[in-house]
Order: structure tokens, then C-alpha cells, then sequence
């Protein structure tokens, strides 16, 4: 059986989280994007042809936005497209579909929805509070949002009743809380009080991508359809490391190839008959599967439980979007570096995405150096290179979005990697200068060396790569 997954579209979202005096007003277009990604993965599935699609919740932006009839309606005709196919789909109510300031649960977005695509035996909705058990091949539980102003008392009693009904048989989750401790955030379900059976889980509300295992169970966090967040936000200089970096080891094609896996958000496809995925279910270990991806040799060879099979994160698991609008982000330190570093990122992502990057910028420069900054990045809007950007220097707010995150999404290159990178470039160049006069065994020692180094960057690379580095909250 093929799956489909998407979550946290906010479908009428206006604003970004935690960003305020855009150079231009940005609604209109931030609008418009949120509705592009969600008509991009429709097409995607339509394409795909999975037999379930799941949407993880938050589909609409329902508490904020006045154009939430229109916003419905976007949503309906978008689901009925795949409903219309022969596509089951099963939506899971998020904390954002749900306008806590109106008690009645039956005058509520999602109620709306209900109606309009009740006439479809292929629809499931999954509601506020409740759970629903499904078959993916292997049972599969759905959970609709819980309040978490108690704890997950209330969540933790749904997963317990759930598994009761599976009389001891190995699950899917989907859910929309957040499950585990990998963002920083104080308000999650801790994993170790999952009920056992769950071994395959699902989970939206955190916008950033990830993909882990633990405890020999398995957990992705697809990410939303679109940056949400300023704490999302590609930070510029790590993006350039990044860049230069993968660039020393994988060339040209493949260097944006990763770039677009790292900025543009996506959609997951799968299929629950795949021998690896079977093997969670059958043994709960991962050091049988076989690897039949294009991974390199060593990284085949050295797989350990708890790493993630790299082709979970390959081109047939996550799909990557087009229409994804690249959020970056900079904290200026010297303008001049700064500027060449941006033109050399935003020339990068022009080669993989349509849509003109934001930028966020702060900093602690003189005014005069800020000044020119400002008029260069208002000189690259009307190029045409970017969407907008900050004018002033806004002292950084306070993150206090909906989540209650901090900057624990900062991730450089660790010191290690760039010295064993560092270490290849010498080793080059001395083999590029000096080769010649070098005795034969002296050169192939040198080689060796190289493709040793360049195996452990690649080992970081992939490991990187496969948790989602850093994209979106
Ligand atoms: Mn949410």
C-alpha cells in the first residue's frame, strides 16, 4: 500500500512568526505561497497515485484569518481532486483548524469541512480529542489534536485506549503532538511513554523536517508545506558552509541537489510493503535490511540501529517542493562579507527554486555600514534576486510563537568536519604540485588518505542530511 503524508499547511496564513517591518507587505504574496504548496503536493499525489493520503493537521490557519469561508473552500476543492481519484484521505484536526474562543466543536472549521465532503466514503476525519484506528497494511492509529494545557495526560490515555484495541500487534501513529525531545521544546510527549506497539510514528505541529530513530522505533517530522517561522529560517553563513562544502565533495549537480532537500519543504510518499519497512514491524531492527541505494559503499557497511536507511530520506520517501518560498536569515557581523556570502547562496537556490528568497537581517554594524547594506539588498529586490527584506535594525524578538521555541536549530559544520576538509584541499594540491617527483606508493598513500577523509565528510554529510539539518520549525 502506498501512503501519502503532508502536514501544517495554515492555508490563509498572512504572517510569518517572530518578523515584523518587511521592506513591503507581504500578505498578498505569503497568502498565495501557502496556497501554491498545498495545490503542488495535490498535484504531487495525484501524480503519485498513493491509495491514503494523510494530512498530519493544521490545514487551515482557521483561528486568525476573516477569509476563512474562501480558505474552506481551498481546501475542499483541493481534497476532493484526490477524493474524486479514488484517493482515501484522512485528516487529523490540528491545534490551528481549531478556534479555542468557540466552544462548539460542531461550529468549527473542520466541522465545515466534514460537511462538504461528507458525501465521500473515502473520507475520514479525524476530530478534537478523538482517535481512529485504520489498516495501512499494518494497523495504523490516528489521533486528532489534544489540549496540552494539562499535560498529555489526556493525549498519553487516547494512545493507551488505541493500542488496546490492537491486540498486541505492531502500529502506525499519526499524530499531530509533538513526540520527543529533538527541538528544545519543554511541551512534548516523552517517548519513552509511548505505548510500546507504536512503532512506526508520524507527527506534524513542528514545522521542521526530521527523521530519527529511537528506542528501535522510527519518527518522522515531515515539516509544513512552507516556512511558518523565523526561527526556520536558513541562517546565511551556515548556508554558505553548507554550499562550499558539499561542493569540495559531491561537485556541481549534486550540490543543489542537496540544497533543494535542505530549503524546500515537502510531502512524503512510501510504501507500506517495502522489505525495510517491514522489518521494523517484524523484528524492530534495522541491521538486516539491505541497501540498495545509491549510497556510498561505506556508509552501506556501517550501518549501526539508530541510523536512519539513507533511502528513507532519498528521492522515493521525501519530495521535496517547488513552489516552497526559501526563508533565510543573518545576523551581520561585517557587511562585506556578508553581501558576497548572499549573492553566492542566492545564486545557488535560483538554480533549484522559482520563488525569490526573504531575508531577515540584524546586527550589531555601524550606521553607515548598515546604510549601505540596506540600499545593496534593496538594489537585489529590484534585480529581481529577492522578495523582501528588513530595513531596519529590528533588535530580535522575543520568540515567543505558538510552540515556545528558541534558536536550538542552529547547526554549523562542527570543527572536525572542516578539518578533515581542510586536510583534502592540502593533500590535493600537494599531489597537484608535487606529484610527479613523488614515488608512486607515496601517492597512492596520499589517495588513499583522501578517500578516507573524504568518507568521514561524506558519513556527516549523509547523517546531517538524513535528520533534516536545518529546515523549518
Ligand atoms: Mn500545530
Amino acid at each position: 500500500m502506498k501512503v501519502g503524508v503532508f502536514t501544517d499547511t495554515h492555508l490563509g496564513s498572512i504572517l510569518y512568526r517572530g518578523v515584523i517591518n518587511w521592506s513591503k507587505d507581504i500578505s498578498d504574496v505569503r497568502q498565495k505561497d501557502v496556497e501554491d504548496s498545498f495545490k503542488e503536493a495535490i498535484h504531487l499525489f495525484q501524480e503519485e497515485k498513493p491509495n491514503v493520503v494523510v494530512h498530519m493537521g493544521d490545514l487551515l490557519e482557521g483561528r486568525a484569518s476573516a477569509d476563512i469561508f474562501r480558505i474552506i473552500r481551498v481546501a475542499a476543492e483541493g481534497l476532493k481532486q484526490l477524493l474524486d481519484a479514488g484517493i482515501r484521505v484522512i485528516l487529523m484536526e490540528g491545534n490551528h483548524d481549531f478556534r479555542s474562543y468557540v466552544r462548539d466543536t460542531n461550529n468549527q472549521p473542520f466541522a465545515l469541512l466534514d460537511m462538504i465532503l461528507a458525501g465521500y466514503s473515502n473520507f475520514k476525519m479525524v476530530r478534537k480529542d478523538t482517535y481512529t484506528v485504520d489498516n495501512l497494511g499494518h494497523p495504523a492509529v490516528f489521533v486528532g489534536y489534544h489540549d496540552e494545557k494539562n499535560g498529555f495526560s489526556r493525549f498519553l490515555s487516547t494512545l493507551q485506549n488505541a493500542q488496546s484495541t490492537l491486540n498486541g500487534r505492531r502500529s502506525f501513529l499519526f499524530t499531530h503532538q509533538t513526540i520527543g525531545d529533538r527541538w528544545g521544546i519543554p511541551n512534548h510527549m516523552p517517548i519513552s511513554e509511548i505505548p510500546k506497539d507504536f512503532v512506526f510514528m508520524f507527527n506534524g505541529h513542528i514545522h521542521k523536517r526530521k527523521l530519527w530513530m529511537e528506542e528501535g522505533r522510527m519518527f518522522a517530522n515531515i515539516g509544513s508545506l512552507e516556512y511558518q517561522d523565523r526561527g526556520e529560517a536558513w541562517d546565511v553563513d551556515e548556508l554558505w558552509k553548507h554550499l562550499k562544502l558539499y561542493e569540495r565533495i559531491f561537485g556541481e549537480k549534486d550540490t543543489l541537489r542537496m540544497l533543494k532537500r535542505m530549503i524546500c519543504k515537502g510531502v512524503v510518499l512510501f510504501s507500506t510493503s517495502e522489505v525495510k519497512l517491514n522489518h521494523i514491524y517484524e523484528r524492530g531492527k534495522y541491521e538486516k535490511l539491505r541497501y540498495d541505494s545509491e549510497a556510498p559503499e561505506r556508509l552501506r557497511r556501517n550501518v549501526n540501529e539508530g541510523e536512519i536507511p539513507p533511502e528513507f530520506w532519498a528521492d522515493s520517501f521525501y519530495h521535496p517542493l517547488r513552489s516552497t518560498r526559501p526563508f533565510l536569515k543573518a545576523k551581520v557581523k561585517d557587511s562585506k562579507t556578508f553581501y558576497v556570502k548572499l549573492r553566492y547562496v542566492l545564486e545557488k537556490i535560483k538554480g533549484i527554486c522559482p520563488k525569490k528568497p526573504l531575508l531577515w537581517i540584524e546586527g550589531e554594524i555601524e550606521e553607515g555600514d548598515w546604510n549601505d547594506l540596506v540600499s545593496k539588498l534593496k538594489a537585489l529586490e529590484e534585480e529581481g534576486v529577492l522578495e523582501a527584506t528588513n530595513r531596519r535594525n529590528v533588535p530580535p524578538l522575543q520568540l515567543t510563537n505558538t510552540h515556545g521555541m528558541t534558536h536550538h536549530f542552529e547547526h554549523i559544520v562542527p570543527q572536525r568536519v572542516l578539518n578533515d576538509v581542510r586536510e583534502i584541499v592540502a593533500i590535493e594540491r600537494k599531489l597537484d604540485e608535487q606529484g610527479r617527483n613523488l614515488k608512486r606508493a607515496e601517492r597512492e598513500h596520499m589517495r588513499k588518505n583522501i578517500e578516507d577523509l573524504k568518507g568521514k565528510v561524506i558519513d556527516w554529510i549523509l547523517k546531517e542530511w538524513q535528520q533534516g539539518g536545518n529546515d523549518g520549525v
